[in-house]
């Protein structure tokens, strides 16, 4: 291609997508038009969190606004705006947000053949510092047109038919995987658009940084803490390894799939279960790690593999390059064999 050339063949998401859908004749666009909800409520969240900054400096978050009217806190507003894309899109019919106790049950004229799990705003205590934070998201087939019902939702990781995230930093970069490969676009905006800017993401194959709250380490289980010390004090001569912990599972993820090495948030003795949430966090990253080549790991199981029993249920993962990955299952292997 001449510069001017791939200047001009600017390949969106929403053409990106209607690509993807040309490969199923039959389909009726109904993942798109669901798709396309989705970007509107990630563009929305991009502008809302890139002026939080200056709402601040202005009196706006958290206070009053100039109009007297009280200024809704980000991850609110966020969780409104992806409810109500969502729903208008017509394609949903349960929705399961990490604000939302219970699951929200569409009305019948607005029901479609999806399920959405999603967290309109993960790390949003990093708002205030200027953290990169994002939206993670996950989309499920409904079992079959009966009225929907909780377990429609209850399905095991690997059922997903798509997952992403908008990461809302330096850059609005949305990631996402339909079962076929993981590919990454950047918000132009000037245009206004998603632009295929990291085509069919691969995560190497072996990394050089870990990545995990090592404040947690009194509390850590015999595996995680070998595995740890073995990225700090490597006894097959190799170099040790770097640490990064942003404390924003998004930023913290697409590192990861970027430059390799491994993500940890495991189980302690506090949390049994450890912190992050199934449906929203564990199965979409998981999903997306696996499809660039990674895996995904509960410390027992292929993360893929768990069947959730309860919608905001947790559970401990550790996840990236595929070797690294590896030698944590051993790790955990050897402890079973105890
Ligand atoms: P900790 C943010 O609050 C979050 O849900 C994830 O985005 C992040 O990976 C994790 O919690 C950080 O938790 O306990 O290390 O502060």
């Amino acid at each position: 291609h001449s510069a001017d050339a791939q200047r001009t063949d600017l390949m969106t998401i929403t053409r990106f997508v209607l690509n993807e859908q040309s490969k199923y004749p039959e389909s009726r666009g109904d993942f798109t038009i669901l798709l396309s909800h989705i970007v509107l409520g990630c563009k929305f969240v991009c502008s809302a969190v890139n002026k939080a900054g200056l709402a601040k400096l202005i009196g706006l978050a958290g206070e009053t606004n100039v109009q007297g009217e009280e200024q809704k806190k980000l991850d609110v507003l966020s969780n409104e705006v992806f409810c109500k894309a969502l729903i208008s899109s017509g394609r949903t019919s349960i929705l399961v947000s990490e604000e939302d106790e219970d699951a929200i049950f569409v009305q019948p004229s607005l029901r479609g053949k999806y399920c959405v799990v999603f967290d309109p705003l993960d790390g949003s205590s990093n708002i205030d510092c200027g953290v990169s934070i994002g939206t993670i998201f996950g989309i499920y087939m409904m079992n079959d047109n009966h009225e929907p019902i909780i377990e429609d939702v209850l399905q095991p990781g690997k059922n997903m038919l798509a997952a992403g995230y908008c990461m809302y930093g330096s850059s609005c970069t949305f990631v996402i995987t339909t079962g076929s490969g993981v590919n990454g676009f950047t918000l132009d905006p000037s245009l206004g658009e998603f632009i295929l800017t990291h085509p069919d993401i691969k995560i190497p194959k072996k990394g050089k940084i870990y990545s995990v709250n090592e404040g947690n380490a009194k509390n850590w289980d015999g595996p995680t803490a070998s595995y740890v010390e073995k990225c700090k004090f490597p006894t097959d001569g190799s170099p040790a390894k770097s640490l990064r912990y942003i404390g924003s599972m998004v930023a913290d993820v697409h590192r990861t799939l970027l430059y390799g090495g491994t993500f940890l948030y495991p189980a302690d003795k506090k949390s049994p279960n450890g912190k992050l949430r199934v449906l929203y966090e564990v199965f979409p990253m998981s999903f997306l790690m696996e499809q660039a080549g990674g895996q995904a790991f509960t410390g027992k199981e292929r993360a893929l593999d768990l069947v959730p029993t309860k919608l905001h249920e947790r559970s401990p993962i550790f996840l990236g390059s595929y070797d690294d990955i590896e030698e944590i299952k051993a790790l955990y292997a050897a402890e079973e064999g105890k």
